[in-house]
């Protein structure tokens, strides 16, 4: 049984409190590692840890900040194949999904801000009697706060990002999947990291995490999870006046128009709706479609969402594998009794399906697809978060619009069309952070990442992760 350590001081520590909790493996039920416990006395250990590197590494030139997390980057691609696989046994993904997406993409993400910040610059502003000028210091000693869905892959977002702007960073991965940030600081190990400038801290969000945001010495904090979690953080934050970066939870509408390509677009929808079982925050989870085109629709979406395999994930076949625990999984079904109540009609989910011997624990469930559902109902409101998606029909452009908006959520959404200055429209007017047309998921990362409404607050990527992370000063020299 593998024992995960906290990463503090540049060591692996095993927890203060001496207690573990279980780390399962979704796909069997089998518990495979211990997760530390972590306490106060941890975080004080990595705090002081933090604040004694702080000095050094914000001094070291942009360049030199960089060079570590290319060495990081670099470790990450040579590790590909054990990456993948731990991440898999974590959450349950399919392998073939976390070896190409999660794991290059957490590569990606360290080399994207290494060569980010050499570039970075700040504004200047000449008058006619002066000039003034900005600089950007790091904050000190900041927070990121990791959620389960794309465990290595969302952890590397934030802490690349800090570290390259000069902070140094208490890190808490999810407890229901920390086994890759476990690797990730055997990595900053290998890659020389100076002490003290990364702290990854296992526990609880409960007991942890929220030690760690009321910590004052803390000078920020990014989060990504749920909406409720990220409400908490920001009512502890407000009177500290901290900084504060909240990616939360989606309920992403996907808007079908008859001059779209359909085939191109159910193929797109149904990526869209099951990646990853359907558990990643910016997944389409209320589809839209044309009343001329809707029968059309179904029978070629439903029809390709039955032929998703889904089992084992380290099966190169599986589309689907398990969902991370016994508890979302009981969330998941709950919301499909609760979408039978409110008069959906289910159009698929209940196929029967095949698991290999070793997976019959495992939190294993069909695609579902739903029609006839009410647009105010909870199922097509609240963020289910699994492999479920209704299918919902307009008359007009207006009307999709109107349907899109009505939700608290406003994080992603797609639009299907080939008119070009629909396309343009909609994405002026449809409230969410991030509007794909004609596609989804795909990601520059230099672009504004983050949602409006109950999404969240403040925008990750590029110059706003870079800006985020610093604290602008500007100067003022009279001629
Ligand atoms: O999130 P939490 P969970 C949504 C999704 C899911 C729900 C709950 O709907 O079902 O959120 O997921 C830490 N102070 N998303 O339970 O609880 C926690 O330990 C400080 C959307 O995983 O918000 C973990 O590291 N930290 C989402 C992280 O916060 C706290 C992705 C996220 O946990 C804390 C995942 C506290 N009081 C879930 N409580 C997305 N937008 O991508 C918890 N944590």
């Amino acid at each position: 049984m593998e024992m995960i350590a906290n990463y503090i001081n540049g060591e692996l520590n095993p927890p203060q409190s001496a207690d573990y909790l279980d780390d399962t493996n979704p796909a069997t039920g089998e518990i495979f590692a211990k997760i530390p416990l972590s306490n106060e006395n941890d975080l004080k250990y990595a705090i002081a840890s933090a604040e004694k590197a702080f000095p050094e590494w914000s001094k070291l030139s942009a360049k030199e900040r960089a060079s570590f997390l290319i060495k990081i980057s670099n470790l990450i691609k040579d590790n590909l194949e054990e990456l993948a696989a731990a991440e898999s046994t974590d959450t349950g993904k399919p392998f073939q999904l976390a070896k190409t997406v999660d794991i290059p993409r957490a590569a990606s993400n360290m080399e994207f801000f290494a060569h980010a910040i050499t570039q970075f610059s700040s504004e200047s502003h000449a008058g006619r009697d002066s000039i003034n000028y900005t600089l950007r210091k790091p904050l000190g000693v900041v927070a990121c706060i990791s959620p389960w869905n794309l465990p290595l892959y969302l952890f590397t977002w934030k802490i690349a990002p800090a570290l390259a702007t000069g902070n140094c960073v208490i890190a808490k991965p999810s407890e229901i999947t920390p086994y890759t940030a476990y690797l990730f600081s055997k990595i900053c190990i290998e890659a020389g990291l100076p002490k003290g400038v990364l702290n990854i801290l296992h526990g609880t969000g409960r007991e942890i995490g929220n030690s760690i945001v009321q910590n004052k010495n803390i000078k920020a904090v990014s989060f990504t999870g749920g909406t409720a979690t990220g409400r908490k953080i920001a009512e502890i934050s407000a009177p500290m006046f901290r900084k504060i970066s909240l990616e939360l939870g989606g309920k992403n509408p996907a808007l079908v128009f008859a001059d779209c390509d359909l085939e191109k677009t159910v193929d797109g929808l149904v990526r869209a709706s099951f990646t990853n079982q359907g558990e990643i925050c910016l997944c389409a989870s209320r589809i839209y479609i044309e009343k001329s085109i809707y029968e059309d629709f179904k029978s070629s979406f439903v029809e390709k969402v039955k032929a998703l395999k889904v089992g084992n994930p380290l099966n190169k076949n599986s589309n689907l594998g398990a969902l991370v625990s016994a508890q979302h999984l009981g969330k998941v079904k709950q919301y499909i009794s609760i979408a039978k109540e409110e008069g959906g009609k289910q159009l698929c989910g209940d196929e029967d399906f095949e698991l290999e011997e070793k997976n019959k624990n495992g939190y294993f469930l069909r695609p579902h697809v739903f029609e006839n559902l009410p647009n105010q109902c909870r199922a097509n409101q609240e963020e289910i978060f699994g492999p479920v998606v209704s299918l919902n029909i307009f008359k007009d452009e207006q009307e999709a619009l109107s349907l899109a908006n009505q939700n608290e959520y406003g994080l992603a959404s797609s639009i299907w069309t080939n008119d070009l200055s629909r396309a343009h429209r909609l994405g002026d007017q449809i409230e969410t952070g991030i509007v794909w047309i004609n596609c989804w998921m795909n990601r520059d990362l230099r672009t504004p990442f983050g949602g409006m409404k109950n999404s969240g607050l403040g925008r990750e990527g590029g110059l706003e992760a870079l800006r985020f992370f610093t604290e602008p000063k500007n100067i003022c020299i009279q001629y």
